[in-house]
């Protein structure tokens, strides 16, 4: 399991997305991802409840509240078993304000699947991050006995209900059409958060037939992306007989339609932006400059400790900043806070061992006695202390050579002082919004290394001009947009799929009308009432 934090956060002020969820009249909504929202962990001290530093948690929580729907994931925590009925549901969570079903699944199953085909093949096959995927068959058995039992779960939890089914991610690419097998009447959308490649990158999977089968199990399928989109039709149409349609954006398979829509996920801007102004926050984030920075430049970098973060290059950049502008010596402290992430795939002890000699290396060459060029933190930070430490920062480098997206550009847009500078990679999903920041090539180190001499040189009108715009950018493209469209274009897909009742063919099998969809669950009114949806405009 990765590090996790303590659930000070459920204490903050609930968030104000609340009101801008649309309701889905007459269904269920069951949300299932791998990782769960929060564990029951045991420690010496009694059992503390703990939440995973995840992005797309601060982004599905308050969905869940507003739906008061069902979360269904798999156990992490080694007490949550304790707190659990029969059908893995945990007990008492008035407070949360949603449900969250545990499935335990074995850990030989979890490591196999997770560990293995999740993590060391999908992932890297779906960046372009020059790092092999590795295709065992034992991992691949795993995955797909694992998206089978969440599929069981699934069906157990939502039997013969109207229900609408949001999957998260690539770890659970089979889900929607098991799903769509047991419970046909579900409504059945998906988020992939990572990139989707180029179907000459995608054609290595030896699964990957199946695994698209899988993906067109759905109603509609998200990406952060148009251009993630247009990769996906690209590689349905090379390796399916299927009928993709340009136009409107979705793929005919066996009489049915899947929609394939870009949502850019964002960051709760009000929520974050409100938090860092209060004065206990403004004093935590001077006491890090002080601390970490005197006065020098703080150039502040967050992640997961991951390869495609790009943190060697990096390093490396730093390194040849200080070759090629001495004079800088002393007058900028780098703070590199990564996460520990997957520690049970190798790729990423291998990659940890090897940021902290890249580490060393530029502390040994351009230190000085009473400064350290790059200071590591390389363990959990709660949420509200990650703002404090953007709002602490002169600059944040996000320098991912391949992201769907990348929250922790958007988050410092939320977070950062008015005259804070953004370094960002242009192979992140955030570069196609955030055209105020610098952008940098984290493969070309002499030109990355440049970028940050002149961003930091950058007079402060223009460092200014550049972060108000962003800030107008991530306000207006918030996580509340996110989830509105998203809802939206679910909507849209039922009023579709009611749509084709009225067809002579649906008349013939003897569809009584809109009172009948309604006796099934299905509210033709309320699925008429949102405007047309914005998928696929992006
Ligand atoms: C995937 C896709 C896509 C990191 N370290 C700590 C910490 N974090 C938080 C950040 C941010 C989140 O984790 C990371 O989100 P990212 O978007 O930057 O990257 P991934 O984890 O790779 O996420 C990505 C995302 O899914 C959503 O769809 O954008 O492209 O790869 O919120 O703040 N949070 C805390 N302590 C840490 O030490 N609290």
């Amino acid at each position: 399991m990765d590090s996790m934090a303590s659930a000070k956060d459920r204490s903050l002020p609930k968030s104000s997305l609340l009101q801008k969820v649309t309701p889905l009249e007459g269904r269920r909504f069951v949300v299932v991802s791998n990782r769960a929202p929060f564990a029951h962990v045991r420690d010496g001290a009694g059992v503390t409840v703990e939440k995973p530093p995840s992005g797309l948690t601060l982004a599905l929580e308050p969905m869940m509240q507003a739906t008061q729907g069902t979360w269904i994931a798999n156990a992490s925590g080694n007490a949550d078993h304790e707190f659990v009925d029969e059908r893995g549901h945990v007990r008492q969570t008035e407070e949360i304000g949603y449900h969250l079903r545990r499935l335990f699944l074995p850990p030989r199953l979890t490591e196999d699947f997770y560990t293995g085909f999740s993590n060391s093949a999908l992932w890297p096959l779906c960046h372009i991050a020059y790092h092999q995927p590795r295709f065992e068959e034992r991992w691949w058995r795993a995955y797909v006995r694992a998206n089978g039992l969440f599929a069981e779960a699934v069906a157990d939890e939502i039997g013969e209900d109207p229900a609408v089914v949001f999957v998260q991610d690539f770890q659970l690419a089979l889900l929607p059409a098991m799903i769509r097998e047991r419970r046909p009447q579900a409504l059945i959308a998906q988020f992939w958060h990572i990139p989707w490649p180029n179907p000459e990158a995608f054609r290595v999977c030896p699964w990957r037939r199946e695994l698209l089968h899988g993906l067109l199990g759905n109603d509609l399928l998200g990406f952060h992306l148009l251009y993630h989109c247009n990769n996906f039709l690209d590689t349905v149409d090379r390796e399916l007989q299927v009928r993709v349609e340009r136009e409107s954006h979705g793929v005919m398979a066996q009489d049915r339609l899947t929609t394939v829509a870009a949502f850019p996920l964002s960051v709760d801007y009000a929520r974050i932006h409100r938090r860092v102004q209060q004065p206990d926050a403004r004093e935590a984030a001077a006491r890090l400059r002080r601390q970490r920075a005197q006065n020098r430049k703080l150039v502040l970098s967050v992640e997961r400790m991951d390869y495609t973060k790009g943190i060697l290059e990096r390093i490396g950049a730093i390194h040849r900043l200080f070759d090629r502008h001495p004079e800088l010596k002393e007058t900028v402290s780098f703070v590199h806070i990564a996460t520990p992430s997957r520690t049970g795939v190798r790729a990423y002890r291998d990659y940890t061992a090897a940021v902290d000699r890249a580490i060393l290396r530029v502390n040994t060459a351009h230190g000085r006695p009473d400064w350290q060029p790059v200071q590591a933190i390389h363990q959990y930070v709660e949420p509200e202390k990650i703002w404090n430490w953007y709002h602490a920062a002169d600059a944040v480098v996000v320098s991912s050579l391949h992201d769907g997206m990348n929250l922790v550009s958007k988050e410092y847009v939320a977070a950062g002082r008015d005259d804070g500078v953004l370094f960002l990679s242009e192979f992140t999903g955030a570069s196609r919004e955030l055209r105020e920041a610098v952008f940098i090539n984290p493969y070309a180190t002499d030109a990355f290394a440049d970028a940050m001499a002149a961003g930091l040189a950058m007079p402060e009108a223009e460092r200014r001009e550049r972060m108000r715009r962003l800030r107008l950018r991530v306000a207006n493209a918030d996580v509340g947009a996110w989830v509105h469209d998203i809802l939206r274009a679910i909507h849209q897909r039922e009023f579709d799929a009611q749509n084709a009742l009225f067809t002579p063919r649906a008349r013939a099998r003897g569809w009584k009308g809109p009172a009948a969809v309604r006796a099934g669950g299905g509210d033709l009114e309320a699925a008429a009432a949102p405007g047309p949806a914005r998928a696929g405009s992006y």
